[in-house]
């Protein structure tokens, strides 16, 4: 896959070219390839933003900077382009990033290009006009698209065949298919006793099917109460009373209530 980014910043992406799943996807012959609108803007002095019509702060991305900039990198109208593969505005109003939308990008045929506003975000004709899909990580304001290019690249990334060491990782992972889109499982390893920590004996019984239940079940509670924004204490208590998110059934023990692989 071919993964275009146009940013202010291109140098903001050459640590995150170095990380291994992002090289490893590389040797596989996927692309990231970053442009800076700088260089090819038609206005003087490297200009690429103006102020807001209407009046307002900050500085608004221009249409026809952005229009030159995909013209010159593909060769053609970027009303052609926009045919042929998927074109990115990142803004925190746009389409919420998840597991499903991560899965559709990944399958593009044509690439991906993602372009990063800064100051107050784009000319909404780019929006409109240019771009395909507007894409947010959140319901929150990063000072630019580039940490949110980040994001979808990373999450697109694991799901090119190749850029993980473990292909199973990326197939029963949180919010998947294989879950039913529930969050994953949780994980433990050695030791099997830290501190008169122990982990469900279920896990060390060697009962493949067994486990495979326990673990579907862990997934679909964790789906049901929602992300832990805290993790649950194993009292099922905490200093303000019984957690109102802990365990369903709201009893004590174990933090998925009574387990009938326990022990
Ligand atoms: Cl895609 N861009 C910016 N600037 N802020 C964001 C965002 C994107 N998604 C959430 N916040």
């Amino acid at each position: 896959m071919q993964l275009d980014v146009l940013t202010l910043f291109p140098e903001w992406f050459e640590w995150f070219r170095t990380q291994r799943h992002v090289r490893n996807a590389i040797e596989q012959g996927h692309e990231i390839r970053t442009f800076d609108p700088r260089a090819t803007t038609p206005l003087t002095g490297g200009q690429v933003d103006d102020t807001p019509f209407g009046g307002g702060a900050g500085m608004v991305l221009r249409v026809d900077v952005i229009d030159q900039a995909i013209g010159e990198i593909y060769g053609k109208d970027s009303l052609e382009i926009r045919k042929d593969r998927r074109i990115l505005a990142l803004t925190p109003g746009g389409r919420m990033l998840d597991d499903r939308f991560v899965d559709e990008l990944a399958a593009e045929p044509g690439g991906l290009t993602l372009l990063c506003g800064r100051y107050e975000g784009f000319d909404e004709r780019i929006v409109q006009r240019i771009a395909t899909d507007a894409v947010s990580v959140g319901r929150y304001v990063l000072a630019g698209g580039e940490l949110a290019a980040m994001v979808v690249m990373d999450a697109v990334i694991r799901k090119l065949p190749g850029s993980l060491g473990h292909e199973a990782s990326a197939v029963e992972e949180s919010f998947s298919t294989a879950l039913g889109g529930d969050p994953e499982y949780p994980h433990y390893t050695r030791p099997a006793e830290y501190r008169g920590w122990e982990i469900p004996q279920v896990l060390l019984s060697g009962n493949h099917a067994e486990i495979a239940t326990w673990r579907r079940a862990r997934s679909r509670e964790r789906g049901v109460v929602g992300p832990t924004a805290h993790p649950p204490d194993p009292a099922g208590e905490t200093a303000a009373g019984p957690d109102p998110f802990g365990p369903i059934g709201g009893g004590g023990g174990a933090p998925s209530g009574p387990d009938p692989f326990a022990g």
